[in-house]
C-alpha cells in the first residue's frame, strides 16, 4: 500500500466489527467485563489497551513502515518511556540541538537517576562515534532540529549504532512519515510529538512510539503500562481523523515553507534563514537523499541580533498566531529563546544557534500570500 493511501487506511481494517463503522468507535470506556478472572474480549482495563487506541496505535505503525505502534499522553510522555530501557551508569548520545522539553527531561530527570548525556552535533554523524563508551546504550537523533533545521543523516547513524550495538531512536516530529521513515533508514525506535503536524490540527497533545522489533516492542509496552502515560479514546480518535489528511497537509505545508523561505531570504533586513531546502543549507544533500520534501519548518534571525526586534516582529504579526507548538493547518510563530526552548541555558542554546533574535516559524496551510504579507508587515 503506497503513503498516500496509508494515512486513510493504514492498520484499518474491520474497526467495528458490530456495525462496520467506517471510523473506529470510541471507546469510552475505563474496563471491560470479564466472564472469568481473565476471560475478557482482549481487553481488560484502558491503560493496558483501548480499541480506539488500539487502532491508532496500528495506524501509526502502518504510517512509518514499523510493526509496533505505541501511543502516549504526550510527546514527552513516549520520550521518557523509551530512556525508561536504560539503567542508571547507562550513556546516550544525543543531539545537541533538540527540543527545549527534551533536553529538560534528559538533564533534570534522568540524569538524577545516573544516566549520562552528551550532547553533541551531528551535522557529521562520524561524529558520534567520537563519544561511544562501553557504557553507551542509546543514540537520539531529532531530524530536523528544532529549531536550527539541522539536518542528520539517519543511515550513517544506523550504521553506527549497529556497529556497537546501540539503539537509535529518531524524533520525527518535524519531518513526519509523508517527508522521512526513519525505520527505513535502519532507525531502531521512531518517535513523535502526534501533538504537532500528526494531529495536525492544534487539538490534542498525543506522544507516539514505532518500532519493528517484537522484544523492543514488548519491553515498551512493558513501560508504557507499567507507567501510566497513556491517551485517551477521544484524543485517539481526534488523532485518527487527523492521520487521514496528513499526506494533502504536509504537500500544502512544504509548498508554503517554500514560499516563504524563499521571501525571508530575499528580505533586507534578514540576516540569516534556516531551512533544509535551500541548497546552501550545510545538509542540503543529506536533506534531499532521506527526505521527500523539505517541510514547513522555518527559523531567522534578523541583522544586528536585537531582543526586542524579535519580540516586536513576533507581536505585530497577524496572520501568523505567537504561540508554543507546530506542525497545526494555522501558521505559529515562537520566539525560542523565551518560549520553547528557554529551559535550555543561554550559554547552551547560544552554542548551537539558539540566539536572542532567533524567530521560528511553523507554516500552515493557509494561502501563502498572506502569510508573506502578514510577514512583511511585521518585520517591516
Ligand atoms: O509537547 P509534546 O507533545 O510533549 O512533545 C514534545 C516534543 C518532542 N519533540 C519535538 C521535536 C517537539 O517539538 C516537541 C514539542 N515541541 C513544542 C511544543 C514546540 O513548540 O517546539
Amino acid at each position: 500500500m503506497k503513503f498516500n493511501t496509508k494515512t486513510i487506511h493504514g492498520g484499518q481494517h474491520n474497526v467495528d466489527p458490530a456495525y462496520g463503522s467506517v471510523m473506529p468507535p470510541i471507546y469510552q470506556t475505563s474496563t471491560y467485563s470479564q466472564s472469568t478472572p481473565g476471560g475478557h474480549k482482549g481487553f481488560e482495563y484502558s491503560r493496558s489497551g483501548n480499541p480506539t487506541r488500539a487502532a491508532l496505535e496500528r495506524a501509526f505503525a502502518s504510517l512509518e513502515s514499523g510493526e509496533y505502534g505505541l501511543a502516549f499522553g504526550s510527546g514527552l510522555a513516549a520520550i521518557d518511556a523509551v530512556i525508561k530501557l536504560l539503567n542508571p551508569g547507562d550513556e546516550v548520545i544525543s543531539t545537541n540541538d533538540l527540543y527545549g522539553g527534551s533536553y529538560r527531561l534528559f538533564t533534570k530527570i534522568f540524569e538524577g537517576f545516573g544516566i549520562k548525556f552528551h550532547f553533541i552535533g551531528m551535522e557529521e554523524a562520524s561524529n558520534i562515534e567520537n563519544f561511544v563508551t562501553e557504557k553507551t546504550k542509546l543514540i537520539w537523533v531529532e531530524t530536523p532540529t528544532n529549531p536550527m533545521m539541522n539536518v542528520i543523516d539517519i543511515k550513517a547513524a544506523s550504521e553506527i549504532a549497529k556497529k556497537h550495538n546501540l539503539l537509535l531512536a529518531v524524533d520525527n516530529t518535524f519531518a513526519t512519515p509523508y517527508l522521512q521513515r526513519p525505520l527505513e533508514l535502519g532507525a531502531d525506535i521512531v518517535m513523535h510529538s502526534a501533538t504537532k503536524y500528526l494531529g495536525g490540527h492544534s487539538d490534542v497533545v498525543m506522544g507516539a512510539l514505532v518500532v519493528k522489533d517484537k522484544d523492543l516492542a514488548e519491553r515498551l509496552y512493558f513501560i508504557q503500562n507499567a507507567s501510566g502515560a497513556v491517551c485517551g479514546p477521544q484524543d485517539s480518535f481526534l488523532m485518527l481523523r487527523g492521520l487521514k489528511t496528513l499526506h494533502v497537509r504536509m504537500q500544502r505545508h512544504c509548498e508554503n515553507g517554500k514560499k516563504i523561505a524563499e521571501y525571508l531570504l530575499g528580505h533586507p533586513k534578514i540576516e540569516k534563514v534556516y531551512w533544509p531546502g535551500f541548497e546552501s543549507h550545510p545538509n542540503h544533500k543529506i536533506a534531499k537523499s532521506q527526505m521527500k520534501d523539505f517541510g514547513g519548518m522555518i527559523s531567522f534571525v534578523t541583522k544586528g541580533n536585537n531582543y526586542d526586534e524579535a519580540i516586536r516582529i513576533v507581536e505585530n504579526l497577524k496572520v501568523f498566531t505567537l504561540a508554543e507548538s507546530l506542525g497545526g493547518v494555522e501558521s505559529l510563530a515562537g520566539h525560542p529563546a523565551s518560549m520553547t526552548h528557554a529551559s535550555i541555558p543561554k550559554e547552551e542554546r547560544e552554542k548551537t544557534g539558539v540566539v536572542d533574535s532567533l524567530i521560528r516559524l511553523s507554516v500552515g496551510i493557509e494561502d501563502a500570500d498572506d502569510l508573506i504579507e502578514d510577514l512583511k508587515q511585521a518585520i517591516g
